[in-house]
């Protein structure tokens, strides 16, 4: 690149020298931020007694972060731009922290971060100190709504934001070690699905400081030309700013920016007033500075600034070695903070006033914030969609279909307000949704074919083969306020299980800042299910991600698996209003059958479980409980063998739709209290569980239950490969004979039956193996068992 040595650009000499200096402020206050609990504006001498015990944060990312706020506040001022801005470091909390509290935000939000000498004391100490803020930017942080932690989801978040937010500006930092992840690296592909017409615009940066934590990073070791290259092959205009020296950089950043912003806005104007509807090739940033700018540049005789070493805490053992205390204190007066702060230690007025003011502030954008925009969705009466059961499990039906027309209508009553989107890895129509893409389409701004069917420049529907991008897409629209809809096959959708883990954490912490507003809920719907892959085999059965959340909060997770299709209207009805969970609901999408009316549905889910009365008898010796479809199916055939085999066995039948419900009350709030858990599952009686899942978590989840010992567990339990429905059961000892045989194993009184009873078994299970064998399907009278009628 051109070295530019001049200080002309743009921005006038005293604009430049206050940027210059705002930009001083919040790289001295990140310095204070890891450093100092007391002397906070270097009134005397530094000393050790100033300095924390133990040194917790990131340095190296912070100064380019806080060079970018400060040209963005330029920015929104000079162009009322409506604007968040993202960091994919988010170890860079420090500078977000200090650049709210320079514009005021800070202090509007937690006042007893004062604008004076006591409030930058306490905003010191209380960073990556016992309870008080982490050293990641968090919930904690006005104008987050990206912990960066884990890294490799900020573009994807960026994006989510921007969809259906036209006025929105996401300035987007992607770390050039961020670029390495999978989730980053997709996540570029996310503007063929950006519409300049109806979306906002992504800004990113690739802020290339060159390192990660201890090696340098691909992109700042590929030549230039080869890294423009890719950005232009994923579809974006890269500009470039390089260099180190403060002064000709703030030019340079602004005339740069300045570029930028003009084509995002030209974009814009060619789409929304002339007509266009080209995919543009939106500007992208490639952003050079050396890692921990402005930082010691040698440290024991070592490069520091513009290396690796600058990752984290630049001079460490300061209790140990005075010179590094003597640094750090030149280091901090670099800054002239006697410059910056006035003699109460407020923020100097002629400095603080370049910043916007109100909710043009980065800290109190609402988008960042999104509660306080979210509108409820419009849900149809769900009831208008049910099935109507004419005769128990007589007819079989696709629930997943059912639901497809409940979305739909969902996706009709939010149309004008442009709050909900349905996002899926390319399975929305195998998961048999498809009709919530009828009249809504498919977002897609590349180009078509006339094979394509239903790809839209303004589809609401988001489908594109990456998990990552479907969970951060809708992370991201959620966070700012939306609705929005997962549909995944189950065994994929561990794929996203740590970005879960994130999600959940965010929610978790949230919940407990009061100024943070309640967000919808993040719903994911696992379809495809490990029972009945019958194409595709052992690679796609795992119902693992139950086992996942259940790790999660109490607070944050739900867990559903309804039975039928009238079940999973009730519960999708009652995801879609909920706030601040994630919502997980399990449901097949292959004809199955039907067993509740609506309204018991209804009443089946408002309790979470239950006796089903009509499979049932009175004063039970057993109890058959099962949770799941397929579960559910092949304990009511066993029930049916059973009443043939040993007429006057009292059977009862209890579902479980809501998981969570097993637990105890102490444990989870939807837990059952242990006298109506002991009602439903009397102590001294056996009970035959077949789940859906991993049989284990329902030990893990009643372990507490009075009943307990008497819980025997049939579920999957990792055997499969491509076979017939009833054969998967069979597999995993969760089949009809199975369950069966289990409880004529398990209730005393029938221990005389029990060598029969295995005789049976094995005679049947061996019928079945030659039959599949020799046909390839199952046999006649297990396809057409049915419930009999009452
Ligand atoms: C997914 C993930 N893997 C590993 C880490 C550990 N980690 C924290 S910071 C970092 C280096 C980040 O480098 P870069 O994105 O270039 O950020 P910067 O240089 O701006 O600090 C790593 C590997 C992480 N936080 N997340
Ligand atoms: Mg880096």
């Amino acid at each position: 690149m051109n070295e530019v040595t001049t200080v002309q650009g743009p921005l006038s000499a005293e604009q430049l020298a206050k940027m210059n200096a705002y930009w001083r402020a919040a790289n001295y206050l990140s310095v204070g931020q890891i450093y100092l609990k007391d002397n906070p504006l270097l009134d005397r001498p530094l000393t050790l007694d100033d300095v924390k015990p133990r040194l917790l944060g990131h340095w190296g990312t912070t100064p380019g972060l806080n060079f970018l706020y400060v040209h963005w506040n330029r920015l929104i001022r000079e162009r009322e731009l409506n604007m968040i801005y993202i960091i994919g470091p988010g170890h860079g909390g420090p500078g977000l922290v200090a650049n709210t509290y320079l514009e005021g935000s800070y202090t509007e939000i937690y006042p007893h971060i004062e604008q004076n000498r006591d409030g930058i004391k306490r905003l010191f100490r209380q960073f990556s100190w016992p309870y008080g803020i982490p050293s990641h930017v968090a919930p904690e942080t006005p104008g987050s709504i990206h912990e960066g932690g884990e890294l490799g989801y900020s573009l994807v978040h960026a994006y989510g934001a921007a969809y259906d937010n036209p006025d929105l500006i996401v300035a987007c930092v992607v770390g050039d070690g961020e670029a390495e992840t999978g989730p980053l690296a997709t996540s570029w592909h996310s503007n063929k699905f950006l519409n300049p017409l109806t979306d906002g615009a992504v800004l990113p940066i690739l802020h290339l400081n060159g390192y990660k934590i201890a090696n340098p990073t691909i992109l700042s070791r590929i030549p230039h030309a080869e890294l423009e290259n890719l950005m232009r092959g994923y579809g974006y205009e890269p500009y470039t700013l390089e260099g180190n020296d403060p002064m000709t950089m703030h030019q340079q950043a602004a005339a740069v920016f300045d570029a930028m912003l003009d084509r995002i806005a030209a974009i814009q104007k060619a789409a929304r007033e002339e007509g266009s509807t080209a995919r543009p090739a939106w500007p992208m940033l490639i952003m050079r500075t050396p890692k921990g700018w402005t930082g010691p540049k040698f440290v024991d005789g070592k490069p520091v600034e513009g290396t690796w070493r600058a990752h984290q805490v630049p001079l460490d053992g300061i209790f140990q070695n005075p010179e590094h205390l003597a640094q750090l204190e030149a280091w901090m007066r670099s800054y002239k903070p006697e410059e910056l702060f006035d003699e109460k230690g407020r923020f100097r007025a002629d400095l603080a006033e370049i910043a916007p003011k109100g909710r043009l502030r980065m800290g109190m954008n609402a988008h960042a914030n999104g509660g306080l925009l979210l509108k409820p969705l419009n849900v149809p009466n769900f009831r208008d969609f049910a099935v109507k059961i004419e005769g128990r499990g007589q007819a079989d039906v696709e629930s997943t279909r059912v639901l497809g027309h409940l979305l739909h209508a969902v996706m009709q009553a939010n149309a004008e307000q442009k709050n909900f989107r349905v996002f899926g890895p390319d399975e929305t129509a195998s998961n048999r949704l498809d009709d919530v893409i009828t009249g809504t389409g498919k977002a897609w701004m590349a180009s078509t074919l006339p094979v394509d069917e239903n790809l839209s420049e303004t589809g609401r529907v988001m489908e594109v083969l990456s998990e990552h991008m479907c969970q951060g897409w809708l992370e991201g629209y959620l966070l700012t306020g939306r609705h929005g809809f997962f549909n995944c096959y189950e065994a994929f959708i561990h794929i996203i299980d740590s970005m879960a883990n994130q999600h959940a954490k965010w929610l978790k912490v949230a919940r407990g800042i009061p100024w943070r507003k309640p967000i919808a809920s993040l719903n994911y719907l696992l379809s495809s299910l490990v029972w009945r892959q019958d194409h595709n085999g052992f690679s796609h059965q795992d119902p693992g991600f139950i086992d996942h959340l259940m790790n999660k909060k109490a607070d944050v997770v739900r867990i559903y698996l309804p039975p039928d299709a009238n079940t999973l209207l009730s519960v999708s009805d009652h995801c879609l209003r909920s706030r601040n969970y994630i919502n997980l609901i399990v449901a097949g999408k292959q004809p199955a059958p039907q067993w509740l009316t609506i309204d018991e549905a209804v009443a089946h889910c408002t309790l979470g479980l239950g006796v089903w009365k009509w499979a049932s008898d009175d004063d039970p010796e057993v109890v058959m409980a099962c949770c799941g479809d397929v579960p559910t199916l092949e304990a009511l055939a066993a029930v049916c063998l059973l009443r043939a085999r040993v007429p006057d066995l009292r059977i009862r039948v209890v579902n479980v739709v809501d998981l969570m419900a097993l637990q105890p009350q102490s444990e989870h709030p939807h837990g059952l209290p242990d006298e109506e858990f002991d009602q439903l599952f009397p102590v001294g009686i056996p009970v035959v569980f077949a789940f859906h899942g991993y049989p284990w978590l329902i030990h893990r989840l009643t372990y507490r239950r009075h009943n307990h010992d008497n819980i025997h567990v049939r579920g999957y339990k990792e055997e499969g490969t491509t076979t017939t429905p009833f054969d998967m059961c069979v597999l995993n000892n969760i089949d009809r004979f199975q369950l069966a045989l289990d409880v004529i194993r398990r209730v005393p009184r029938l221990a005389p039956k029990v060598d029969a009873a295995e005789q049976w078994y094995s005679e049947a299970i061996q019928r079945h193996k030659l039959y599949v064998a020799e046909n390839g399907d199952d046999l006649p009278e297990i396809k057409e068992w049915r419930w009999p009628r009452n």
